[in-house]
C-alpha cells in the first residue's frame, strides 16, 4: 500500500507519543529505509522510519540488536556523567509495548525521540570530520565489553568483500537487464582487484585482526552534530553486528574524505582529500587509544580502499541487477555511484604511501 502522509500519521499514532501526530515530512538521505520527521499537536518531535524488509529480512532482529546496544551505551553515558537523552537514541514503543509495528501488508515501522542537531551529507570542515571520528571511536569503545553473542547478524556477509565479488560475477554472468556492455570497463577495474579483497577476512581468520562489535555503516551522515560541529551521537544502528574496526574506519573515509557526492557525475572532481583523511585518522586513533592491535594498524589505510571498492562493486552489482537494492532517484544513479567509488579506489592507490605515513604519524 502506498505510504501517503495520511497513512504515515495514522501508523505513527500507534506509538506512545506525547500528543497526536499531526505533521510528517520526509527526512534524511538514507539509501535503504524511509525516514520521516513527525510532529505532534503538543509540539513534540519524533523520527519515524519504515524498515526496508527487502534488505533487512528479519526486522524484529534488527530492533532486538538496537534495543540491547542502546541500553548498553546508555549505561556507559550515564556512568560518565553524560546526557543520555542527547547522546543515545531513545526508541518509542507502540501502545502495545512493541519496538516495531507491523502492518497487514508487511510494512515494518519504528520510532525514536527526535534529537535536535545537524546531519551533513558532506564534510564542510576537517574539525567536523575529526569529531565524527571521535564519535565512532567512542561508539566502538562503549561496545568493547558488549556480549557479541547476543546480537543477530542482521545482514549476513555484510562486509564479506569476497562474497560481494561473487555477487558481482553472478550479476555479470546473468546480465539480467542487458547493461553489461555499458559497464565492462568498471567490471574489469573491479575484478582486477579481487585478489586483495580477502586481506581483512584472512586477518580475521588467522586472528591477527579481532572481531569486535562494530557499526558497519559509518557514513558522515550517520552522526549527529551540534551547531559548533561537535558530535552528539551516532545514528543508524541497523547494521551493528560483529565485525572489524577496519570496516568502520574504512567506510568513514570512503564517504567523508572527499568533497564529491557519492553520485558526482564529473569524475575529475572525485578524489581523496588527505587533510580530511588525517583529521579522521587522528580522531579515530585518539578515541580508540591502545585498544587497537598491530594487525589492525597495519591494515588501517588499506581498509579505506577496501571499503570503497566493496561499496563500488555493490553499486555496480545493483546496477546490473536492475536497481533493486539501493534507493535511486533517477536512472543510472547507481552507475554514477559506481564511478565515484572506483575513481576513489584509483586515487587511494596513488596516495596509499601518504595514507600509510599519516597512520604511522598518529599511532603511538
Ligand atoms: C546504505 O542506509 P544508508 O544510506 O546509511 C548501505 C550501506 C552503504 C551505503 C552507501 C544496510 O547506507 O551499506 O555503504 O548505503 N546500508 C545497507 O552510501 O546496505
Ligand atoms: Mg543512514
Amino acid at each position: 500500500m502506498e505510504l501517503t502522509i495520511e497513512r504515515i500519521l495514522k501508523i505513527a499514532g500507534v506509538f506512545m507519543t506525547d500528543g497526536v501526530p499531526v505533521k510528517a515530512v520526509p527526512f534524511g538521505g538514507g539509501h535503504i529505509n524511509g525516514t520521516f520527521l513527525i510532529t505532534t499537536d503538543t509540539g513534540k518531535k519524533y523520527t519515524f522510519q519504515s524498515i526496508n524488509a527487502n534488505v533487512f529480512k528479519r526486522p524484529h532482529e534488527v530492533m532486538s540488536n538496537i534495543a540491547l546496544v542502546l541500553e548498553h551505551i546508555k549505561g556507559k553515558v550515564v556512568a560518565n556523567g553524560g546526557d543520555a537523552s542527547r547522546e543515545c537514541l531513545e526508541p518509542v514503543k507502540t501502545k502495545n509495548g512493541e519496538l516495531l509495528y507491523t502492518t497487514d501488508d508487511g510494512g515494518y515501522f519504528r520510532m525514536y525521540i527526535f534529537v535536535e542537531g545537524n546531519v551533513y551529507d558532506a564534510v564542510e570542515k576537517p574539525e567536523h570530520f575529526y569529531c565524527a571520528a571521535k564519535a565512532f571511536g567512542t561508539f566502538q569503545n562503549h561496545l568493547s565489553d558488549f556480549p557479541a553473542d547476543k546480537l543477530f547478524e542482521t545482514i549476513p556477509n555484510f562486509h564479506n568483500t569476497i562474497w560481494r565479488f561473487e555477487n558481482l560475477e553472478k550479476a555479470v554472468k546473468e546480465d539480467r537487464c542487458g547493461r553489461l556492455s555499458e559497464v565492462r570497463e568498471q567490471v574489469e577495474f573491479a575484478l582486477a582487484r579481487k585478489v586483495e579483497a580477502g586481506r581483512v577476512l584472512s586477518a580475521i581468520a588467522d586472528g591477527s585482526v579481532p572481531l569486535r562489535v562494530t557499526h558497519n555503516d559509518t557514513k558522515f551522515n550517520n552522526v549527529l552534530l551540534d551547531n559548533e560541529g561537535n558530535a552528539i551521537c551516532v545514528l543508524d544502528l541497523d547494521t551493528v553486528m560483529p565485525g572489524s574496526l577496519l570496516y568502520d574506519f574504512g567506510d568513514s573515509i570512503r564517504f567523508g574524505a572527499t568533497h564529491a557526492a557519492e553520485d558526482e557525475p564529473d569524475l575529475n572532481k572525485v578524489d581523496v582529500d588527505l587533510e580530511l583523511f588525517e583529521s579522521y585518522t587522528k580522531g579515530f586513533l585518539e578515541a580508540i587509544g591502545d585498544r587497537i592491535t598491530e594487525g589492525e594498524l597495519s591494515l588501517l589505510a588499506f581498509s579505506a580502499k577496501l571499503m570503497t571498492l566493496e561499496c563500488g562493486i555493490r553499486f555496480l552489482t545493483d546496477y546490473l541487477e536492475g536497481d533493486t537494492y539501493f534507493k535511486t532517484h533517477f536512472p543510472k544513479q547507481n552507475l554514477l555511484r559506481t564511478g565515484t567509488q572506483l575513481k576513489l579506489v584509483w586515487d587511494m592507490e596513488q596516495k596509499m604511501d601518504k595514507m600509510e605515513a599519516i597512520v604511522k604519524k598518529y599511532c603511538k
